[in-house]
């Protein structure tokens, strides 16, 4: 049979709501396995894609791989046989599905793809009843920006048929190579790219003798793609003892919990953190390997401080950055300790919407080596995503070249800097149109704040943050409500762009003291019941605290 014959044309009908968010498209699970679904929306970003190849994607490599959750493997063979209908010269399949989001930014660099389809939900939960989602990432492998998710979104709401190729399951589960159609379909090691990249920007050596030592760690992998890529590089690589990795195998429902890193949802590493065996680093990454989280003995390390602290020593310890940093972004709600750093280091800082996907073109741009943001996210300019297990290696690399603990590493970071006491407050489930009405009224009250008294302080500025990429120009509004205060002290609201349902607020309070033993509630206190009554947030959705403070 001609490869062509197995091609057929399947009519589809378009679903509405197909419009990535924050960071790709993300739904309920049920949603995504309504039939044609998948390929609706995956024949619609090849379709928005199709004109940057001139309409021929016989020399174009896609790299497929998701974080494992439920539907993992059933969407990855929709997209094989869309991909193949839509004649892909090469697809690259992660063995058995699985890979991390920052790994299928390593491996689309490295492999020169054109881009590739991530198949998760990130820090969201697992399983039939719970969220799924699907990510575009170009050929820098970053994020895909908003021009072309938005085309994307037009193909969604016209879309009438998908190319579909005709062949019983394609077998991912050994590496190697297949041909199918006009297609080459490759099975490849998804540790091998990511590993090689870690063992050239960090130093092996160094960290295995570290762990000769006799430096305790614990990754908690938290059910989902990253376990394995910890066990290959802690354990095997660098010699930390068996049992460093917990909850390393990878489940379809994370084990029936929020794979999230952070406070509330990584608790029982917390618990070990805080106990008096506790070891001297303990880290956790996110489903999809993006987020992760930084704790010592008895310390959390804010994220925002995290984000400094890396800044603050990676030419020194770390020899991916020997040369310094030719710059530093944040994201806009992220605290404003990075930039202190990057004033002592007297390179630029870039302040950025929330998203990975604004970065990638300061990045390509050699404008910025080193960003973050305060929802656990650090990265450089390795890869064009956020990058968990890369952060975990970076502070190993900080103890080890500084042989100081945790706490330590954070008070000489504060006597010098100072510190900047930040939380984010998370009202979740909110009713949707309550929560965009409450927005527009907070947006109409903005011109009369400045001058108000708010928090003790009085109110400099408020505004509604619009950003203009430096590089390409392209202007994002309505990044985010801030409010800056007199004493420098900030407030910021915006609604969550990665929900499955109703509305999220998300409140971010940042205070900034010289002193660095405050207990941080306390410090953001009268922000948090200045901001409350604000928002009005008891009358208008009788909430009294947020869900989730991280
Ligand atoms: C959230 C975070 C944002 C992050 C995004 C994706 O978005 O605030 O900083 O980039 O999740 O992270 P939102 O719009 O819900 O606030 V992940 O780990 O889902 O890829
Ligand atoms: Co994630």
């Amino acid at each position: 049979m001609s490869p062509s014959l197995a091609i057929t044309t399947i009519s589809v009908h378009p679903f509405a709501g197909q419009r990535p968010g924050t960071s790709g498209l993300r739904k309920k699970t049920r949603e995504f396995m309504q039939p044609g679904y998948v390929e609706a929306f995956v024949q619609s970003v090849f379709n928005a894609l199709r004109r940057s190849v001139n309409g021929d994607f016989g020399s174009s490599t896609l790299v497929v791989g998701g974080d494992g959750r439920y539907y993992n493997k059933e969407a990855i063979q929709k997209i094989l046989h869309v991909a193949i209908g839509n004649e892909f010269g090469r697809v690259m399949v992660a063995r058995g599905g699985l890979l991390s989001t920052p790994a299928m930014s390593a491996v689309i660099r490295r492999q020169k793809a054109f881009g590739g389809l991530i198949l998760s939900a990130s820090h969201n939960p697992g399983g039939i009843d719970a969220d799924f989602g699907i990510k575009y990432n170009i050929s820098n492998g970053g994020p895909a920006p908003e021009d072309v998710t938005e085309r994307t979104y037009e193909f969604t709401q016209r879309i009438n048929h998908y190319y579909w190729y005709t062949c019983a399951d394609i077998d991912i589960s050994k590496e190697g190579k297949q041909t199918h159609g006009a297609t080459e379909v490759e099975i490849f090691d998804p540790l091998a790219d990511y590993t090689a990249l870690m063992s050239e920007l960090f130093d092996f050596e160094a960290l295995r003798g570290l762990f000769r030592s006799g430096f305790r760690m614990i990754f908690d992998g938290m059910h989902g793609s990253t376990g394995p890529y910890a066990a290959h590089i802690l354990e095997e690589q660098l010699g930390a003892p068996k049992g460093t990795v917990m909850n390393g195998i990878p489940s379809e429902d994370f084990a029936g919990k929020h794979p999230d890193p952070n406070l509330v949802y990584a608790a029982d590493l917390v618990r070990l953190m805080q106990g008096a065996d506790a070891p001297d680093l303990g880290t956790a990454n996110d489903a999809d390997g993006d987020r992760n989280m930084i704790l010592g003995r008895g310390i959390f390390v804010s994220p925002g401080d995290s984000l400094a602290v890396i800044a603050e020593h990676a030419s020194r310890f770390i020899p991916g950055y020997r040369d310094g940093l030719a710059g530093i972004a944040r994201s806009m709600p992220t605290s404003t300790a990075v930039d202190r750093v990057a004033k002592s280091l007297n390179v630029p800082i870039y302040e950025t919407p929330t998203g990975w996907k604004y970065f990638g073109s300061l990045m390509d741009a050699d404008l910025c080596t080193v960003c973050g943001e305060e929802s656990f996210g650090t990265g450089s300019n390795h890869i064009r995503e956020k990058d968990g297990f890369w952060a975990v290696l970076c502070w190993l690399s900080i103890l080890c070249g500084t042989r100081k603990s945790v706490a330590e590493v954070m008070t000489a970071h504060w006597v010098r800097f100072g510190r900047s006491y930040f939380q984010r407050h998370d009202y979740a489930g909110l009713d949707s149109s309550a929560a965009h009405l409450m927005n527009e009224e907070l947006r109409a009250s903005l011109p009369a704040l400045a001058g108000q008294s708010f928090a003790g302080s009085r109110i400099a500025a408020a505004d509604d943050f619009t950003y203009t990429d430096p590089v390409d120009h392209s202007v994002t509004p309505h990044a985010g409500i801030r409010i800056l205060l007199d004493d420098g002290s900030r407030v910021v609201c915006r609604l969550s762009g990665t929900g499955t349902q109703g509305a999220t607020l998300r409140v971010y309070l940042e205070r900034f003291s010289p002193k660095y033993d405050h207990d941080p509630s306390q410090m953001v206190g009268s922000l948090d019941s200045s901001v409350r009554q604000l928002l009005r947030l008891k009358e208008r959705f009788n909430r009294e605290e947020p869900d989730v403070i991280t």
